[in-house]
């Protein structure tokens, strides 16, 4: 696992190369487009009210822009060396402290999974990407470089390849070198990670438009004014997905459909249902990785919300539920505890937990049947040899009346 002081290190010659080797045009491209920013990314016209119901309220969805107008002037102002920019304490984001106080005063204990992913917990995601035990990145690696070939013939060239939490974008050369895109447009919630990724893609790819975006993608987006006319492929892989239950991945497919318009083609990785015994060490590895990620979500909480959690009373637990299909991470309290977070006192009892992600897992019909449920027909598939993992290709089609 690389050591916080070698990431830092890595992040800080990326910035530095980053800002001496752009040229203007290289610029232009790694701005940030924010969500709530022009061009917008949320058009309210095309919102259904009927699926805004887990969303922020339009205060709090307010607020978080300006905090994350805040974040992001501070993230674009960092000319200051790494360490004592960290020095800095984080700035809140409204909608962070809202599903955090929320999460803890419901019951079951809830906390949304995607407040895993402020900087130190993007970089532990990318440190269980490489642990022996977490086969879903090396399996989806391998089945893209075997395949890419059929890829790229079924979805053609020259497309704008949408990414939706793209992360490290570690997969997507594959598909770029693959397709021959026109642009690309990778979208991530984790927003300084998301402009490291970037610099390194511009480097890879200098002569392709790429228009970032941070934000939620659980919003609906509209894609940046230099995409209109151009055909769209979204790519999903990692089994984002998976990290959804069922009415909130259809309602993400449906929403990506509408984002990409018919035509469209999305590439899609789901990870698949197998033994409890390759399962439960993916998501409980040996050195710990993943209980540090986890737990990352109480010292984000304590950093950004001012909370006293004790940490140290708390561990991480993984465990497969047969009944819904998904592997379950949660915090368990390994005494009682109280503490506050953001003024306000909660106590939890020794053996209670909170949960704080779903990996649902998916047989190949489950996927298939998942995705013609948001209008998306399946026209490629592909997998590894142990079947651990499915790729899927499918195009954005109008749904023919039932007969
Ligand atoms: N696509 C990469 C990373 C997967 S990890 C891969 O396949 O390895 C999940 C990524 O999705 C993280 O980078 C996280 O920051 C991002 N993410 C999670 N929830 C999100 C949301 N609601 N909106 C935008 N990005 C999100
Ligand atoms: C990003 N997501 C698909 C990962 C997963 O496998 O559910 C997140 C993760 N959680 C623990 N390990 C990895």
């Amino acid at each position: 696992m690389a050591a916080v002081g070698d990431a830092r290190t890595r992040r800080a010659a990326v910035r530095e190369g980053a800002a001496t080797e752009r040229d203007a045009n290289a610029v232009t491209r790694a701005d940030i487009i924010r969500h709530g920013e022009t061009p917008a990314l949320v058009d309210p016209a095309r919102v259904d009210p009927a699926r805004v119901d887990s969303k922020p309220a339009d205060s709090a969805l307010a607020a978080s822009a300006l905090a994350d107008s805040a974040r992001v002037d501070a993230a674009l102002a960092d000319a200051a060396p790494v360490d004592s920019a960290l020095a800095d304490p984080p700035l809140a984001d409204p909608a962070f402290r809202a599903d955090v106080l929320a999460g803890l005063s419901r019951r079951p204990r809830a906390i949304p999974a995607r407040w895993f992913y402020d900087r130190r917990g993007s970089e532990l995601f990318e440190d269980i990407t490489r642990l022996p035990e977490y086969y879903l990145t090396r399996t989806e690696r391998s089945i893209l470089s075997a395949h890419a070939a059929d890829i790229a013939s079924l979805t053609g060239s020259g497309r704008a390849v949408v990414e939706f939490g793209s992360g490290s974008s570690a997969k997507t050369p594959l598909v770029l070198s693959a397709v021959a895109p026109s642009a690309y447009v990778p979208i991530d919630i984790s927003g300084e990670f998301l402009r490291d990724s970037v610099a390194e893609l511009e480097r890879q790819f200098p002569k392709l438009p790429i228009h970032p975006i941070e934000g939620d993608f659980m919003h609906r987006l509209v894609l940046p004014a230099a995409l209109a006319n151009q055909p769209r492929l979204g790519f999903f892989p990692g089994s984002t997905i998976g990290n959804m239950n069922a009415p909130a991945a259809v309602d993400l497919l449906r929403a990506m459909w509408e984002t990409l318009g018919e035509g469209s083609k999305l590439l899609i990785g789901i990870d698949r249902i197998k033994p409890v015994s390759v399962l439960i060490p993916a998501y409980d590895d040996a050195q710990g990785v993943t209980a540090e990620f986890n737990l990352n979500l109480l010292h984000r909480i304590n950093r950004e919300l001012g909370g006293t959690i004790p940490v140290s009373a708390f561990r991480h637990v993984a465990r497969w539920n047969d009944t819904e299909a998904r592997i379950e991470m949660h915090l368990e309290a390994t005494r009682d505890v109280s503490f506050s977070v953001d003024g306000r006192p909660f106590a939890i009892s020794k053996g209670k937990t909170i949960h704080t992600e779903n990996s649902y897992k998916y047989g190949p019909r489950d996927a298939r049947l998942l995705l013609r449920s948001a209008g998306w027909t399946p026209i490629g598939e592909w997998t590894d040899r142990e079947g651990l993992f499915g790729l899927i290709l499918a195009e954005a089609r109008a749904v023919p009346a039932a007969p």
